[in-house]
């Protein structure tokens, strides 16, 4: 008989984590039918679209200008050093040649497999590779219909319910992490969305946590992929000790580094470009470039991943607005990446509207505003030995012993932001 595992064992090593503290910042690819209708990837639960409506969608996926490698390029050239691809979302459709399903890209009129070519695409590109996979399935027969089920309105919906059996449900979420996790090679992410505790069937009262049989699948991903990271949402949080390899936040950055019993966790914030996704053609509320850098420098000085997502079209391509909020993330970290990668919280405080990180010896000093003469940095008057602007390694001068930033240097601020490095004695990171 095997040995019992525990859920501790199942929890990855913190030196197999380093690669991805270390590369900051990352790709989110959301990609499926939904991209047709192209008005968000929950638009089946949203407008409660029954399975044969929906169908449209199937018949007519074929992103003939499909090319992994110019996505690749691009998240490359974006300074993105790894990428999550939905190869399920939600819907239930699959980017593979699944056997298990005939819900899958191979038999729509595209006809070919989507994730053989990006995996190879991206890795060429020098990026790690990650599957998102949905532990929701809204086209699933066994699926239950449940409070967030697409047809929990249906007046037939109790009746439908019936047979629907979650046990089978598990069995074939675990047959294709296995086709994911061993037909592609090392993969270095998988990203389980979600499961949700005390959730009530529509007829099933009462049913818990294990619908997902998330132990077995943990227990089954270490196995066939002993180094992979592994997400927060399994919901096996704090069960038996255990906790996830990373911690995902979505669509907001905190405000101080989480923790947990005081100790620092791994984090990757996720967020989109607009309000969505899966492509949605008509989103109007994109992200500005300060915001966009903004979000990677706050994410990182609170030691966290940056994990920005690209909706692709029903054809294939990133849109013109997804292309230029990445060569926004392009153009600075060109010449700001060395504030980023392998870089991280620092023990000193930020002056206002001002943030810190740090890498090594290199402190980083984030200029959201500068509306005075003068910078204050508190704590650290003794220990600057340098300071100059990151972008172009021009000196700055700084007075010390209060370790004030002369803004008289005539130089103009880009984009009303700007970081300094300033090499620091004896620093703690
Ligand atoms: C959520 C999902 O429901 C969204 O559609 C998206 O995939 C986001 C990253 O996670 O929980």
């Amino acid at each position: 008989m095997n040995k019992p595992v525990s859920m501790k064992d199942l929890v990855l090593a913190e030196d197999k984590k380093a690669w991805f503290v270390d590369s900051r910042f990352g790709m989110f690819i959301h990609w499926g039918l939904y991209a047709l209708g192209a008005r968000h990837e929950w638009l089946k639960n949203r407008e409660e679209i029954a399975d044969a409506d929906y169908q449209k969608y199937f018949e007519n996926f074929d992103p003939d200008l499909y090319d992994p490698s110019e996505w690749a390029r691009r998240a490359r050239e974006a300074g993105m050093k790894y990428v999550v691809l939905t190869a399920k979302h939600h819907e239930g459709f699959c980017l593979w040649d699944s056997k298990v399903t005939d819900y899958k890209a191979t038999k729509t009129p595209y006809g070919k497999d989507l994730l053989k070519p990006f995996v190879e695409a991206f890795r060429a590109e020098g990026l790690k590779v990650g599957f998102y996979y949905s532990l929701i399935d809204w086209h699933h027969p066994d699926f239950p219909i449940d409070v967030h089920h697409p047809q929990r309105n249906h007046p037939d919906a109790a009746e439908m319910n019936i047979g629907r059996d979650m046990t089978r449900y598990a069995a074939y979420m675990r047959d294709q992490v296995t086709e994911l996790l061993t037909n592609y090679g090392k993969i270095d992410v998988i990203w389980f969305d979600f499961s949700y505790p005390r959730r009530t069937y529509l007829n099933f009262p009462g049913k818990g946590r294990e619908d997902w049989q998330s132990t077995e699948l943990l227990k089954l991903v270490r196995q066939l992929q002993p180094d992979i990271i592994v997400n927060n949402r399994l919901d096996l949080l704090d069960e038996e000790g255990y906790f996830p390899d990373i911690t995902t936040p979505e669509q907001y950055t905190p405000r101080v580094a989480p923790k947990v019993k005081g100790e620092n966790i791994t984090w990757e914030a996720c967020h989109t470009f607009s309000g969505s996704w899966g492509y949605y053609r008509d989103e109007q509320t994109w992200k500005d470039p300060e915001q966009l850098i903004k979000l990677l420098v706050d994410t990182v000085s609170l030691g966290g991943n940056l994990l920005m997502n690209v909706g692709p079209t029903g054809r294939g391509t990133f849109d013109d607005r997804a292309n230029d909020a990445l060569k926004v993330y392009g153009d600075w970290l060109r010449l700001n990446g060395r504030a980023i990668y392998g870089a991280g919280a620092s023990q000193y405080a930020a002056p206002k509207d001002c943030r810190f990180t740090q890498r090594g010896n290199r402190l980083y000093l984030h200029i959201y505003s500068w509306p005075f003469r003068h910078i204050h940095i508190d704590g650290l008057a003794d220990k600057i030995k340098y300071a100059q602007f990151l972008h172009d390694a021009s000196e700055v001068h700084w007075l010390s012993p209060v370790a004030e930033v002369d803004s008289n240097i005539g130089v103009v601020v880009p984009d009303g932001m700007i970081t300094l490095e300033l090499p620091v004695v004896a620093p703690k990171v």
